[in-house]
């Protein structure tokens, strides 16, 4: 019998570089009605391939070709076959529970479903005071030259319609990947909805992402994609958690 809460299939993307420690607990997490789960490898060296098999036998795996988690990610997209696409992170911080209401906001009309770890309800036990005044900032640049109204910028917990891959047109290989879809996404005009989400701290092993020098990245990437805006940008935005009756 078919227990799916929705009528759309639904796709997971899992970049994964030397996670096998976290694996068991990031997997324990999805829900069960979830139709495909996709693990980009970054060329682990450890065994995060063999144990995410092991753990999922139905596993897609894609050795992504570049380095970086939107590479990764980028691949992992193109790659996916379900209506409605979830990235999650392999480290333990993303908890596949929340799955439901990210794709409960797709479901409702949202085009592209972004986690706020600083929308009401959400948290992070896992950001650091530097990296969360650096996000404070570049939140507040992006909404003031994008006309977005966002309240968390760079986090890795999203959802969105497959079918919006190529108005993403995703081209870049760091952690800028967030911003670069926060960005096109609002671009696009697509309806977009933050959906309150609330980070774990990393379980096992050290985060990859380099504050000053991704941080700069992302200021490229604000900077840089303003020149080629277009138009007007339509942005509705409403939080999950308040919707009204
Ligand atoms: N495939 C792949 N995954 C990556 C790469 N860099 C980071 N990741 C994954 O992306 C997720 C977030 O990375 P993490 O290092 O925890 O960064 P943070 O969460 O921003 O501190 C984790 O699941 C990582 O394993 C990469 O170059 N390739
Ligand atoms: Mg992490």
């Amino acid at each position: 019998m078919n227990s799916a809460p929705f009528a759309f299939s639904v796709s997971v993307i899992v970049p994964a570089m030397n996670e096998a420690e976290n694996l068991p607990h990031v997997f324990a997490t999805l829900p069960s009605w979830i139709d495909e789960v996709i693990l980009v490898d970054g060329n682990s060296t450890d065994d995060t391939v063999a144990v995410a098999k092991a753990l999922r036998p139905g596993l897609r795996v894609v050795t992504q070709t570049r380095r970086g988690k939107g590479n990764a990610l980028t691949e992992g997209f193109a790659a996916a076959t379900g209506d409605i696409i979830v990235m999650i992170d392999a480290d333990g911080s993303t908890d596949g529970r929340e799955i439901h209401a990210f794709v409960t906001a797709l479901v409702e009309g949202a085009d592209f479903a972004k986690g706020s770890r600083c929308a009401p309800g959400g948290g992070s036990d896992d950001i650091s005071p530097i990296r969360s005044l650096g996000n404070t900032m570049l939140t507040k640049m992006t909404n003031r030259l994008y006309g977005t109204r966002y309240t968390d910028l760079c986090y890795g917990y999203n959802a969105f319609w497959a079918r919006h891959l190529d108005a993403l047109d995703l081209d870049c290989d760091g952690f800028e990947i967030e911003t670069l879809m926060n960005i096109r996404a609002a671009q696009a005009g697509l309806v977009i909805r933050e959906v309150p989400s609330h980070e774990r701290s990393r379980i096992h092993g050290a985060s990859n992402l380099h504050a000053v020098r991704d941080g700069l990245r992302v200021l490229r990437t604000i900077l840089r994609e303003r020149e080629g805006r277009v138009g007007g940008v339509r942005l509705h935005q409403e939080h999950a958690g308040h919707a009204t009756a």
